[in-house]
């Protein structure tokens, strides 16, 4: 019975109900008093405090009493429950970013997924994959309300095996890159991306140049849930292998983040492995993305790794990498500047042919001056779009997306698997898989996939204000 602990009496009736209507239940469900076996996990929203450091406590929503949540593994095709409880006065959505399950357990309302009701409970099962490193978060809308959703503490990494994982590391480290306390600001603080020296291919040839709207700031960071000098340091020895899987988990903001003094390997993106591994002084991550690489730690010292904006980084997105045997302050170095580029990391072969099905779409702002929100369109109009886009099971599609804003967003598809085919008009080689892809200031981004995934599929930037102000798409299939 421990699974029941914390349940109150009061509330089996709601949970029989949820249990019935969600497919993969435990059967038996519909008795007064049902009798579930333990999940496989639980995950607890509640209120949580995080104390980034001695001076800096901070009060949010967070996943089992911690900010992020807890690191689950899970198994790729080994079917999971996982029992969600809100503690909370706040109808919670757990979304599983980058996982190929059907929407009734995918944690968006768009795609008719259930809330988990305040102080209530919700079973989902489903079958964990593709293996690599996923995440969970928070998929409920915010709106003007800064303490919602995925502005909140609400997100956590889970890594899904295969059984190949090599192992071959001295270290492997879960790191994922916040901000917290957000405000509304007037100024556009765009800190957050190095697209501008991109092509700006889609730049329009009449911008809007109406009084920009509030935008979403912050001013305090976290790796994990410390900031830089805030918590323990990574603890190295010279010769040992490092695997970091990084996950930009801000609501508002790309990253860009480095070693300093260490290249950093990158073997895989949004946790699929990449046909190139390749040597970055830094990598770009947009909110939401995830990237696995590898250090070999080579060069002794006591080092920061951090954000390569020194504002962000000096406001605690860092943290302190020692090795043994060094005691002198942390150093930081500026790594070499380099547009990031996603195609270094494609596959060299030919280029996979373009698929009949074209999806062409175009994304643009529309300032709504002081003390207001910002409108996001995608195609002319703000969402809804539940019908424009049909996909029909088991074809190819072509999706390009036009970015006619000065803005760079991280594009992201729920439960489908992209391929990126092409970036600011450069050809991507074959095998370059994504769930989120960041279409740069005026830029463009093009990408391929099957419609293997019946039920709808909600398509959005990962930027909360972009998103609830209208930057979302509902794909469904015929
Ligand atoms: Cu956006």
């Amino acid at each position: 019975m421990t699974a029941l602990a914390g349940v109150g009496q009061s509330r089996w009736p709601l949970l029989a109900q949820q249990a019935m209507q969600m497919p993969g239940s435990v059967p038996g469900t519909t008795h007064a008093v049902p009798i579930l076996p333990k999940a496989d996990y639980e995950l607890r929203i509640a209120p949580v405090q995080v104390e980034l450091d001695q001076s800096r406590t901070l009060s949010t929503i967070g996943y089992n009493g911690q900010a992020p949540g807890p690191l689950l593994r899970m198994k790729a095709g080994k079917p999971v429950t996982v029992d969600i409880f809100n503690d909370t006065d706040t109808p919670e959505l757990v979304h599983w970013h980058g996982m190929l399950i059907p929407p009734e357990v995918d944690g968006t309302e768009e795609e008719g997924a259930p809330y988990v009701a305040p102080h209530s409970r919700s079973r989902v099962t489903f079958t964990p994959g593709p293996a690599g490193t996923r995440w969970y978060h928070s998929h409920a809308m915010a709106m003007d309300d800064l303490r919602k959703g995925s502005y909140t503490g609400q997100f956590g990494i889970v890594y899904v095996e295969d059984g190949n994982d090599k192992g071959a590391y001295d270290q492997e480290l879960f790191l994922s890159l916040r901000d917290w306390e957000p405000f509304f600001s007037g100024s556009m603080e765009d800190d957050d991306d190095d697209t501008h020296d991109a092509p700006m291919l889609e730049k329009p040839p009449h911008i809007n140049t109406d009084p920009n709207g509030l935008e979403v700031v912050s001013m305090t960071y976290s790796i994990n849930d410390k900031a830089l000098g805030g918590g323990e340091p990574i603890r190295v020895k010279e010769g040992q292998r490092l695997l970091i899987h990084f996950c930009n988990a801000s609501a508002i903001e790309n990253r860009r983040i480095a070693l300093a003094g260490h290249q950093m390997r990158v073997i895989g993106l949004d946790g699929n492995p990449v046909p190139t591994p390749a040597l970055v002084d830094s990598v770009f991550l947009g909110a939401g993305e995830r990237a696995d690489v590898e250090i070999t730690m080579n060069k002794p010292g006591v080092w920061i790794m951090g954000a390569t904006e020194k504002m962000v980084r000096e406001a605690g997105l860092g943290v302190v990498v020692e090795y043994a045997g060094q005691h002198k302050t942390p150093t930081w170095v500026d790594p070499k500047k380099a547009l990031w580029d996603y195609t270094a990391f494609a596959g060299k072969g030919a280029a996979a042919p373009a698929p009949k099905n074209i999806i062409d779409m175009h994304f643009e702002k529309i300032p709504r001056g002081m003390g207001k929100f910002n409108v996001w369109t995608v195609n002319g109009k703000p969402y809804p779009h539940e019908q424009e886009f049909v996909l029909q099971r088991g074809e190819r599609y072509r999706l390009i997306m036009r970015n006619w804003s000065d803005d760079a967003h991280p594009m992201h598809l729920h439960r489908h698997l992209w391929e990126l085919v092409e970036m600011n008009g450069k050809t991507v080689g074959p095998g370059l898989k994504k769930d989120t892809v960041v279409v740069p200031y005026y830029g463009r981004a093009v990408v391929d996939f099957t419609a293997d995934q019946p039920g709808l599929a909600l398509f959005h930037c990962h930027i909360q204000q972009h998103m609830d102000y209208g930057f979302k798409a509902l794909f469904r299939y015929a």
